[in-house]
């Protein structure tokens, strides 16, 4: 394998990335879209239906990598006026205390990827606080808020990563 085998490689993997896209409005990160929907306040329930219709879901966050990108997004896209909160997909509805990511299914563990802001989950307006929201003031860090709250919402979608190799 020569250098030629390398700069086909370097093309397939060029091809490969411009193939992969997003619905409308969506942005790219890995192999999700994106959209931070910031003209629209629902709950978290509606929220979640809002995000359906676009052939989507709330934004499961389980990295480090995929929270940063998250960060950048909504910091650059939130401005004076919105919410403070932005909904993601995680819930403690079912069992309190024990949250897990609707769309996946999956109990958030102790070795999982987690971002909760000092002191949270608090359940702190005695509603138990089952829905998961980013906090703006709390540099996105996550927080459990009482599901009922109206907040813009961030909704992901896995990428079309197609290619034409097969
Ligand atoms: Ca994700
Ligand atoms: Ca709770
Ligand atoms: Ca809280």
């Amino acid at each position: 394998m020569g250098a030629n085998w390398i700069s086909f490689a370097v093309i397939l993997t060029v091809l490969a990335s411009t193939i992969a896209d997003c619905p409308n409005g969506f942005l790219q990160h890995d192999t999700s879209c994106y959209k931070f929907f910031h003209s629209t306040r629902a709950t978290w329930a509606e929220a979640m239906m809002y995000c359906q219709v676009f052939k989507s879901h709330l934004a499961v966050i389980e990295s480090e990598r995929e929270q940063n990108f998250i960060e950048g997004l909504l910091r650059r896209e939130y401005h004076r006026g919105l919410p403070d909160g932005c909904w993601i997909d995680g819930t403690d509805a079912l069992v309190e205390g024990e949250w897990m990511w609707t769309t996946t299914g999956k109990n958030i563990m102790k070795e999982d990827y987690q971002k909760w802001y000092p002191g949270e989950p608090n359940s702190v307006r005695n509603t138990g606080e089952d829905c998961m929201d980013l906090l703006h003031h709390e540099n996105y860090n996550w927080n459990d808020e009482s599901c009922e709250v109206q907040n813009n919402f961030l909704c992901e979608t896995s990428a079309n990563t197609e290619t034409i190799i097969g």
